[in-house]
């Protein structure tokens, strides 16, 4: 069996890391082809809760060879510091392979990401503070640093200053900052080198010749289909592909070994950082759902903003992902509303519009229009097939299903491994 992606189809945290680690005893890799340590992916199994930001979720998979993609950019002390925790708890980490031609995400980039957030004031991103936007400008600047580089010191010497010969220039004179010493952000970055060596792979070989071997690869996304930077809300995105398109560039697998995606897409929705949001609550649904959602940033612990299910934006990520079905989260977090919201279209400049608008002031513009659905009482933590969901449950899932383009092959009713049922 070929490979097949996992990608958020919303503004991510739709339970990606849950949803990988329930597929974790049936594939073989789990690579991650995007972002950083901007994300936050909870797992829980049995009384233990684990928060990843860089490690794929399969790596606490005993079986699976967890391995981290060139699209990723690492933060190498955070890596070392999430491998750390994992040891401590008994989790085997020694498997976890990372691509040499991953970007590295250096001090100056931390800090840039903060300075520029705060210079941009009210048009500020809300971004997670992590270096992730100028990791990836200096990707595709051709100055970013390499974790391949971190086994030559004259390269890295070399990179470092001429990376930091504009950014310096930029810190002191624009924002009022001391430069960056080129000296201390090498000594640093060669103390990782060691430490890192065991697990460097040519990572895009491995996962072929695995391929080859009829072995099973996951591709796991971070963040969401509309924090997509070619895809998303832009500006209000991250700086990577999440979409299924990124899966291929960021583990450096053809689409052709690829024969599934699965969209996670959670029955409300929720967003963190700044940007246009159509189905947003600011009254008490709001703080109800976050507060029954337990919806806080694994990361940096802000608060979300939470909102009604938007079928425009999963009909969305059908499209540009293109699909193959969702597992649909949280349904359990919906109980005991008397009825329940969904928005069908959207309403802009007077007219009724079914697909997500191309056009930036149009989307923040748009005003849902909703369908109310009957809610359900009962309590569906323990519910292990679908018929055990009451008749209105099943009715919601239906009508999710219809407005949303592919079929709901899983539907989540509580954040544990076994609260989880699967359709067929
Ligand atoms: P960045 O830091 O450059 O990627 O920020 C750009 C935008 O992307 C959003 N973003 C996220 N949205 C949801 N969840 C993310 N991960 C964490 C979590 C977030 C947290 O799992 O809870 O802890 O705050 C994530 N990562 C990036 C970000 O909010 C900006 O809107
Ligand atoms: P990710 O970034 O997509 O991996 O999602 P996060 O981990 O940031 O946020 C999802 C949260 O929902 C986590 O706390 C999960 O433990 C939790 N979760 C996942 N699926 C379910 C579910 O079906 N029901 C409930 N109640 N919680 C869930
Ligand atoms: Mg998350």
């Amino acid at each position: 069996m070929p490979a097949l992606v996992l990608v958020g189809a919303q503004w991510g945290d739709e339970g990606k890391g849950k949803a990988t680690d329930l597929l974790g005893g049936s594939v073989d890799y789990v690579v991650r082809y995007q972002g950083g340590n901007n994300a936050g992916h909870t797992v829980v199994i049995g009384d233990q809760k684990y928060a990843l930001h860089l490690l794929p979720s399969g790596i606490l998979s005993p079986n699976v060879v967890p391995v981290i993609g060139n699209g990723v950019v690492i933060d190498p002390g955070v890596l070392l510091s999430e491998l750390n925790g994992l040891n401590e708890r008994g989790i085997d980490t020694s498997k976890l392979l990372i691509s040499g031609n991953a970007h590295l995400i250096t001090p100056y980039h931390r800090t840039l990401d903060k300075v520029t957030e705060r210079f941009l004031g009210k048009r500020r991103i809300g971004t997670t503070g992590r270096g992730i936007g100028p990791t990836y400008a200096d990707k595709i600047n051709r100055v970013g640093i390499r974790v391949q580089d971190l086994f030559d010191e004259s390269i890295l010497q070399q990179k470092v200053e001429a990376a930091l010969h504009d950014k310096n220039q930029l810190l002191v004179k624009l924002y009022n900052r001391r430069a960056i010493p080129a000296d201390l952000v090498v000594q640093e970055y060669l103390g990782y080198a060691d430490k890192l060596r065991p697990f460097l792979a040519d990572t895009t070989l491995v996962l072929d010749q695995a391929l080859k071997a009829n072995k099973v690869v996951l591709l796991e996304g971070g963040q969401g289909t509309l924090l997509d930077v070619d895809h998303g809300t832009y500006p209000f995105v991250t700086s990577s592909n999440p979409t299924a398109g990124g899966a291929c560039t960021g583990a450096g697998i053809g689409p052709t070994k690829i024969d599934r995606v699965i969209g996670i897409l959670k029955a409300y929705t929720t967003r963190v950082g700044s940007g246009p949001f159509p189905t947003e609550l600011l009254d008490a649904d709001g703080d109800a759902l976050r507060r029954i959602g337990g919806e806080r940033g694994v990361t940096t612990g802000r608060d979300r903003r939470c909102g009604w299910f938007d079928a425009v934006i999963a009909r969305y990520a059908t499209r540009v992902n293109g699909l193959t079905d969702f597992f649909l989260t949280k349904l359990d977090v919906l109980t005991g509303w008397e009825q329940i919201p969904v928005c069908v279209a959207y309403e802009i400049d007077g007219k009724r519009v079914e697909e997500l608008p191309y056009n930036q002031s149009d989307f923040h513009h748009a005003k849902p229009i909703y369908e109310n659905l009957p809610g359900w009482t009962e309590d569906i933590s323990k519910a292990q097939t679908f018929a055990d969901l009451p008749k209105n449950a099943q009715a919601y899932v239906k009508a999710l299903e219809e407005m949303s383009g592919a079929p709901i092959s899983a539907i989540g009713v509580g954040p544990g491994r076994t609260e989880t049922i699967q359709i067929n």
